[in-house]
């Protein structure tokens, strides 16, 4: 078995414990961050596949999360250890929708964005459009990100972006709204009135860089 079949084995199984050990050894062994984070990729879409065939159930599901954190943690260092000496791109507010819990894509968003030289205020999950506002008052980012894992949580991104709009705080374009997460689409993105949509973590950085630049 491939050390990343074996990283991906211990995110489905919920191994903890020898998830962290791996993904030490592995790196350790000079395997680049970003391949260790293939390996456990590959891992939570086994998970997702089989959740949505009531193969795993919720509390499998969980631990599974717990673990993909777990092994997230140690590759944050890395991932991030060249942003002291990046001068600031800008800075990230970022949250999950209103109803929706789901964090491990966003905690992605947020380490991707913080290794490319952006301060990340990670206003955490089930974010209510009132939060959002409050939060753009208090911050004044130059880029409003929001995640969203269920359809049903989509018509809150919808609502969020709308609540920015109400409360008059996108002047001249600024901050850009990026939205992202599995259902999520462009053409939704576009309709909801977003300035940018992001299919990945990675994705999203190159296009905010593009869009601030
Ligand atoms: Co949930 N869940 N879940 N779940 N869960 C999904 C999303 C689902 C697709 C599973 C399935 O049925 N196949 C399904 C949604 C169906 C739908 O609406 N279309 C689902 C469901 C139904 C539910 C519940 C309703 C189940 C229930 O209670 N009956 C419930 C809802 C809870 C709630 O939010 N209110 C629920 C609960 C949970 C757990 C708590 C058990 C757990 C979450 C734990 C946690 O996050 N801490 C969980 C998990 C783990 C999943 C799956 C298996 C994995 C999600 C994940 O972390 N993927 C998921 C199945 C799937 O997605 N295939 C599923 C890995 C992560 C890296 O990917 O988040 O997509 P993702 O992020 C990607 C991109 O989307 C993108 O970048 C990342 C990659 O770089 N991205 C952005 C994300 N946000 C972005 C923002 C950006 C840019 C890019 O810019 C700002």
């Amino acid at each position: 078995m491939s050390v990343s079949d074996k990283l991906a084995e211990h995110i489905i199984k919920g191994k903890i414990d020898e998830v962290q050990a791996l993904v030490q050894s592995t790196l350790d062994d000079n395997m680049s961050p970003e391949e260790v984070l293939a390996g456990l990729m590959g891992g939570m879409e086994v998970v997702g596949k089989r959740f949505a065939d009531e193969d795993m159930y919720i509390p499998e599901v969980m631990l599974s999360a717990r673990t993909m954190h777990a092994a997230l943690e140690l590759l944050r260092p890395l991932l991030e250890k060249d942003q002291k000496k990046m001068k600031m791109k800008g800075r990230l507010l970022l949250g999950t929708v209103e109803g929706d819990i789901h964090d491990i894509g966003k905690s992605l968003v947020e380490m991707m964005f913080t290794a490319n030289g952006f301060e990340v205020i990670d206003i955490g999950i089930n974010v209510s459009a009132a939060a959002f506002v409050e939060a753009v008052k208090e911050h004044q980012p130059d880029i409003v990100g929001m995640s969203a894992l269920l359809t049903n949580t989509m018509p809150a991104m919808q609502q969020a972006v709308a609540a920015i709009d109400e409360a008059g705080l996108r002047k001249n374009g600024m901050p850009k709204i990026i939205v992202g997460g599995a259902p999520v689409t462009e053409e939704f993105a576009k309709e909801i009135g977003a300035d940018l949509y992001g299919e990945n973590a990675l994705e999203g950085v190159e296009m905010v860089k593009n869009a601030i630049a």
